[in-house]
């Protein structure tokens, strides 16, 4: 849906695939025209490349946007597409191939002056590794190369346990992607994710759009996403965009691409991976640099040149981005299926909601359980907040369970308010059976508010008598939270 609006807006015709169970969804009414591409399993419809580029011939179509899913990380699809003579709306197949690989990534960006983790080289034997890892000193990670995403990864707190937990790794590496290259990096703690969206056109432009803030995250799921991120400011964002523009130049990147960072306590960053693709999350990135980094997608692969520089870059704002899954967080976020019967989105100011369901269209359990972006702008963080509560608040979705009250208790939550959480957070501080004590709410929703009142005063010249008048507004609504 997200891919054909910005092609309709370009005035680009567009066809688009589908499978059994998405015969009824809305991308397939939504496409100029549909193509039925097989049953209802990924591996037999969505991942078989040739039954995508037979869609592509005998539509007549000139360029494949992947998505955000499936074939979009494939270097193979790239190279087909590019072999039928096809445009894929993404990077060079070489540039997915190496930044696929997360070691020869590693290597590859920490040659052009990146900062990585400190870790281990490639074509170390298994008693090198133990030396280096006395050196690099515990706790460590096992990582598979050929994973990523959290995939294939493995905490090791002592000497003693790494020769079994290496072993291990490399059988799990082997089953799991025919592959049982792994490589060892010192685990820093208490770390945020923090990524850099990039965007690269084939005239050599690279240019930064800033950070995202990704550390809410369960299972390594992303559930929530915001821009500009509380602990990064214009300094830091400057150099850690500097940073990933190099890592980007190292494999000559072409198109949308994001760099993920670690960052830690003391604002130390590290490169982690690169996504190849476009990502769920770039709506708020949209949101505070007011790019529509799918159009400049369609710009780059048509051989255009970026639409800014990054002089000209701003960031504006706040967004924040709630993903809408159909699951129940009240029963370990189990996915839930089913007809959707209702749903009312919000709307208003600072609204966006980017969604791929209506009523009557049923949710399955073949695909992930997404149904539904909530994007909230403002002009701090606090309005951002603020809209994003009223807006869950006013969303209805019936006939599936829905997390909706997950990111009502996040909105809530002291440290959330405060900015003060890490990739742990959801999963080790958070829980939805116990709420944090009211008062703690109360002074977190104070102070989040404060903030937000002095930037609506900042240039603007007030009666002294309005900062009482909306207190009112606040205390009416503590009761309501309650509840
Ligand atoms: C790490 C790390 C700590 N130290 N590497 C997880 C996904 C993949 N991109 C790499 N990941 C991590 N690598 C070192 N050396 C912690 C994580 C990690 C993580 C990273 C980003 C977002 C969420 C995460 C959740 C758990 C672990």
């Amino acid at each position: 849906m997200r891919i054909l609006r910005a092609c309709h807006e370009l005035g680009i015709s567009t066809v688009a695939v589908y499978s059994d169970a998405d015969r009824n969804a809305p991308h397939v009414r939504f496409a100029d025209e549909a193509f039925h591409i097989g049953p209802s399993p990924a591996r037999e419809s969505y991942l078989v490349v040739e039954k995508i580029l037979d869609v592509a011939r005998r539509s007549g179509a000139d360029a494949i946007h992947p998505g955000y899913g499936f074939l979009a990380e494939n270097a193979g699809f790239a190279r087909a597409c590019y072999d039928a003579g096809l445009v894929f709306i993404g990077p060079s197949p070489y540039a997915i191939e190496v930044m696929g690989d997360k070691l020869t990534a590693r290597q590859t960006v920490q040659a052009a002056g990146v900062p990585v983790v400190p870790g281990t080289a490639p074509g170390l034997s298994d008693d090198e590794l133990l030396l280096a890892a006395e050196e690099i000193g515990f706790p460590i990670l096992v990582k598979a190369s050929a994973g990523g995403g959290g995939k294939g990864m493995r905490p090791v707190y002592a000497l003693a346990d790494l020769p079994a937990a290496i072993a291990a790794a490399k059988r799990e590496a082997l089953a799991a992607f025919s592959n049982d290259v792994i490589y060892l990096e010192k685990m820093i703690s208490e770390s945020r994710h923090i990524e850099i969206q990039l965007l690269a056109d084939t005239h050599g432009n690279v240019i930064s759009l800033g950070e995202r803030e990704c550390s809410l995250q369960r299972r390594h799921q992303k559930l929530i996403e915001e821009a500009p991120s509380f602990a990064v400011n214009s300094d830091l964002r400057q150099r850690i965009g500097e940073v990933a523009v190099a890592a980007a130049r190292a494999v000559n990147y072409v198109n949308a691409g994001t760099i993920e960072f670690l960052m830690d306590r003391e604002k130390n960053f590290y490169f982690l991976e690169m996504n190849t693709r476009l990502q769920v999350e770039h709506t708020v990135t949209e949101l505070v640099t007011g790019v529509d980094i799918v159009q400049e997608q369609m710009r780059i692969a048509r051989g255009r040149r970026l639409s800014l520089s990054q002089e000209e870059v701003a960031i504006k704002g706040w967004a924040i981005e709630c993903r809408i899954n159909a699951e129940d967080p009240y029963n370990n976020y189990l996915p839930s299926t089913g007809l959707i019967t209702t749903s009312q989105l919000p709307t208003g100011p600072g609204v966006r909601v980017d969604t791929g369901v209506f009523p009557g269209f049923e949710i399955t359990p073949y695909y992930d359980s997404m149904i539904s972006k909530l994007i909230c702008y403002g002009n701090t963080r606090g309005e951002a907040v603020l809209r994003m509560r009223r807006a869950l608040e006013e969303y209805r979705i019936g006939g599936v369970k829905t997390n909706v009250p997950f990111h009502q208790h996040m909105m809530d939550s002291h440290r959330f308010l405060s900015g003060q959480f890490d990739t742990k957070f959801v999963e080790e501080r958070f829980s939805m059976s116990e709420r944090e004590a009211p008062h703690a709410l109360e002074a977190a929703i104070l102070a989040v508010l404060a903030a937000h009142e002095q930037s609506q005063r900042a240039g603007q010249i007030v009666d002294s008598g309005s900062g009482i008048r909306s207190n009112w507004k606040y205390y009416s609504r503590w009761d309501r939270l309650r509840r």
